[in-house]
Formats: C-alpha cells, sequence, structure tokens
C-alpha cells in the first residue's frame, strides 16, 4: 500500500483535534467534535482522539476481529481509561471515525459520523459518510447560519445549536457518534470490496471534505487526483486559501471560518505514484562533474596551506612510528 496524509489545525493557536494514523495494512482519520458546553470531564478532545486513535490501533491488530467490534472494544477501553469523569455527561468528548484495513485481499471500512471515505474502485467513485449530524438542529443551524462568523450572536447560537445537537447524539432517530457508549458502533457503516479492483481511495475529515461538498472546488475524482498528484496536503492548502477568501462565511455558510483538516490518501496496490517520481527528478545533478574538474577541486583543498598541528591534527605524538 503506498499511503500520504496531511493534518492541519484550523487555526494555529488551538489544538488539532483531528487525529490521524497509518500503518502498512491500517488507516484511520478521528474528527473530535468540537466542545461548546460543559463535558463533565477532566480531558480535552485532542486527548480524546489521541486515546481513542490509539485502541483502535491496538483493536484491529488482531484482523479476526470485525472493525464494528475493533470500534466498540477501542470506545470502552478508553471509558476504562478515566472512569473518574461523568462519563454520562450529554456533553462528553467525542469523535466521528473513518477506518480502513486491508486483509485476506479486502479492503473493508468502517464509518462513525460525517467522515467521509472515497473509494475509486471498479471505475467508479463511491463515498461513504454518515451526514446524520447536519441534519440534526435544523431550526438552530439555520439561525447560526445568518450571522456572520466571529460576531456575538452567532457564537450564542452555536452553543444552542450544540445543545440541540447534543440531545439527538447517540439516540434513535439522531446521529451517532464515539463517545463514551460502545453501542454506538451497531450503527457505524461498514463494507468491503476485493482489493483487486480497488485503484485508490481516500480518507478526509468534514474539514477537508468541504473542498467537495461545500466549496465544490472540484468533483471528488479530481480531489482525488489533487492528492494522487500533489499531495493531501495540497487539498488542505486549497481549502484554506478558500476559506481565507471568504472569512465572515457570507459565500459558504460554515460554523468556523477554518475547521481542522485531515486527508489520508492511499492506492491498495504498490504502484509509485507521480509525486515520489517528481522528487527523484528534482535531486538529479543538472551537469556530470568532469574527471578535470574533480582533480582541480581536490588539488585546490591539499594546495589551501600547511596543514598545523593544533588545528587538523593536534600535537603529533612522539615517536608515533616506532614499534618499541
Ligand atoms: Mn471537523
Ligand atoms: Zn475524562
Amino acid at each position: 500500500m503506498y499511503f500520504a496524509g496531511a493534518t492541519v489545525a484550523g487555526n494555529s493557536s488551538n489544538a488539532n483535534e483531528d487525529w490521524t494514523t497509518m500503518t502498512s495494512d491500517l488507516a484511520v482519520v478521528l474528527d473530535g467534535a468540537t466542545v461548546r458546553t460543559e463535558t463533565g470531564c477532566k480531558h480535552d478532545v485532542a486527548w480524546y482522539v489521541r486515546k481513542l486513535g490509539a485502541s483502535l490501533i491496538a483493536e484491529a491488530a488482531s484482523k479476526s476481529h470485525p472493525l464494528r467490534e475493533v470500534l466498540a472494544t477501542a470506545i470502552q477501553d478508553v471509558v476504562n481509561l478515566h472512569p473518574e469523569c461523568d462519563l454520562s455527561h450529554p456533553g462528553t468528548p467525542s469523535a466521528a471515525v473513518g477506518m480502513v484495513r486491508v486483509e485476506n485481499g479486502f479492503l473493508r471500512y468502517v464509518v462513525l459520523g460525517d467522515v467521509s471515505i472515497v473509494l475509486d474502485y471498479h471505475g467508479k467513485i463511491e463515498v461513504v459518510s454518515d451526514g446524520r449530524v447536519s441534519e440534526t438542529a435544523p431550526e438552530e443551524r439555520r439561525i447560526a447560519d445568518q450571522y456572520p462568523i466571529g460576531a456575538p450572536e452567532k457564537n450564542s447560537a452555536l452553543v444552542k445549536m450544540k445543545h440541540a445537537e447534543l440531545a439527538a447524539r447517540n439516540h434513535d432517530g439522531g446521529y451517532w457518534i464515539a463517545a463514551s457508549n460502545p453501542d454506538a458502533a451497531n450503527e457505524a457503516i461498514v463494507g468491503e470490496i476485493e482489493i483487486e479492483s480497488v485503484r485508490r481511495f481516500a480518507i478526509l475529515s468534514d474539514g477537508a471534505a468541504r473542498s467537495v461538498d461545500l466549496f465544490g472546488l472540484y468533483d471528488w475524482t479530481a480531489a482525488l487526483d489533487v492528492m494522487e498528484n500533489e499531495g493531501p496536503d495540497e487539498l488542505i492548502r486549497q481549502v484554506r486559501v478558500t476559506e481565507s477568501g471568504d472569512p465572515s462565511g457570507e459565500r459558504f455558510r460554515r460554523n468556523k471560518a477554518s475547521d481542522d483538516a485531515t486527508a489520508v490518501f492511499a492506492t491498495a496496490s504498490s504502484r509509485t505514484p507521480k509525486k515520489a517520481e517528481a522528487k527523484i527528478t528534482r535531486i538529479t545533478p543538472r551537469r556530470k562533474v568532469t574527471d578535470e574538474e574533480r582533480r582541480k577541486a581536490i588539488a585546490d583543498v591539499l594546495n589551501s596551506g600547511p596543514n598545523l598541528p593544533g588545528i587538523m591534527g593536534g600535537q603529533v605524538r612522539k615517536g608515533w612510528r616506532t614499534t618499541d
């Protein structure tokens, strides 16, 4: 598997609450949910995603362990790490999850929440994501969208929206996400594809997927092309350029000017991507050094002055060549 990834905080003064890892057969993207209320937990969201991510790697290592079970066990592992916190609090830290594991000739995936997995296989593109969270609290969302980013009215509307969202979190009829209830994993979307038919795939947090689904900079095929040819960091750079051209969110309605953004790109085969070829071309010397030039360079060094003891070699020890 060839893979490349980038993750960038939305705002340089805040911690990145996305998290990602890639191993030889596993790729994970987590997107910690923004905290706007009390949480009942002394840990922050960045801690939550680090711990959940570490548990996912550990639990996914047993390939007989199906991905929904991997996710449920990892959620429970993190619960066990902080019994002192009030994990039944409605604002307890949470994260959307996208994970791909390559095993026994199959690519298997699990998605919980609004992380997007983009699959290019059998000549078609399929995007797997659960956008139910953005369908909750429609009235509160509509009100929040009326105000420019940074306005005090916007911030208080977003807190109201968050309360409505949290009331729908991990409940039937609402949306499901990794938090402190392992049963949420039963609601995750899972699927598998024969690895031979997979050309390439990507996993994106919503902060990176907005390049396509909010800004419309390109379609999914073109987004994969950008990541493959120029790197996932270039996709995120283009997202940031678009955001900085619309800082108050008038053109593209959104909660924050920039969200944490993560993009992972992979090919299922070990095919060398174009970017690596380009890099090798750049480091090739433009011109061969001739033997004459090499001789002259060596002579210049030898003739540049006496090799004084104390500068190059220090004191010459007396009798250093004698054998007795
Ligand atoms: Mn996000
Ligand atoms: Zn805690």
